[in-house]
């Protein structure tokens, strides 16, 4: 499919999707959230895609939502379009695992959309920050619940009342991101974690993400008993017999996906 707001590179198992509205730092407006669900619900599909890797530029991941694009809408208008609405929800309902590699801003609908992949690398330039306060409006596609599950209530509420921006170190010491890098090697040792993640059996991969995700939507208890129905439904695949066999003769695993 041709996207205008996003380019899509397919190699070795793993989509690179790159936000492309430089004019713009990558603000996100309608379309190009369209052209993302639209993209991301594509790679779920595409047995060439085993892990995704979403980006921007190197000034900007995305410096959030398009305020020219919103500037003059009215409450009936954001309610009844459901601004972004369906279109994170289609986002966060992809089963592949999706890393976002964010460089430089990161702001507002741009944090809150690296915080709606499963994990986030960013470079040492990257800058994080919920300044929608700063507009008379709070965040509107996750912020305020995300950010306060990755970095604890201090932080999230010092972040959206005072509209501050987070720099990497400060990112990667409250737990935001999970690894910081210079930022000219970050695509390429981000597409290195994405490959690896392609290698492994992705019943398994996708398994994990949905145990790790039910951490946030239920209790420990319900949680661990997820996770175990989970693992022991594993021993039904090829997978896990060819994983512990592949290590018992000291060999790299083949993984078929059955
Ligand atoms: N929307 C629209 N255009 C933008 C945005 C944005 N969020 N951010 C930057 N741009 C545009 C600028 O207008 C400018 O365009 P032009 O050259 O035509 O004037 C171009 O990008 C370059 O920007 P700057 O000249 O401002 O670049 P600087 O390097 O001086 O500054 C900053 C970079 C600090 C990132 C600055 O651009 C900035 O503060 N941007 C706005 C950040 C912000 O407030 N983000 C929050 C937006 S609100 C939001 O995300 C709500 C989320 C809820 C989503 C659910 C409902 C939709």
């Amino acid at each position: 499919m041709a996207y205008q707001t996003i380019t899509i590179e397919i190699e070795d198992y793993v989509a690179l999707i790159r936000l492309n509205r430089p004019e713009a730092l990558n603000a996100l407006n309608s379309q190009l959230m369209g052209e993302l669900a639209d993209a991301l619900t594509e790679a779920d599909r595409n047995e060439k895609v085993r892990c995704i890797v979403l980006t921007g530029s190197e000034k900007a991941f995305a410096a959030g939502a398009d305020i020219k694009e919103m500037a003059e809408k009215t409450f009936v208008e954001v309610y009844n379009d459901n601004i972004f609405g369906a279109e994170i929800d289609r986002i966060t309902a992809t089963r592949k695992p999706i890393i976002a590699a964010v460089s430089g801003y990161a702001l507002g609908g741009g944090c809150e959309l690296a915080m709606a992949c499963d994990f986030i690398i960013c470079s040492d330039n990257a800058k994080f920050g919920q300044p929608e306060i700063n507009l008379g409006v709070i965040a509107g596609i996750g912020g305020t619940q995300r950010l306060t599950r990755f970095v604890g209530k201090s932080k999230s509420m010092d972040m959206h009342l005072t509209g501050r921006f987070m720099d990497a170190a400060e990112a990667e010491r409250s737990g935001l991101v999970s690894r910081v890098v210079p930022a000219a090697k970050l695509i390429p040792e981000v597409l290195t974690v994405a490959k690896k993640i392609a290698e492994k059996s992705q019943i398994a991969a996708i398994a994990a993400k949905e145990a790790v995700n039910r951490a946030y939507e239920t209790t420990l208890n319900e949680g661990i008993l997820f996770e175990r129905r989970s693992f022991q439904a594993l021993f039904a695949t090829d997978d896990q017999k060819e994983g512990m066999a592949a290590f018992l003769e000291k060999r790299e695993a083949q993984f078929r996906d059955r």
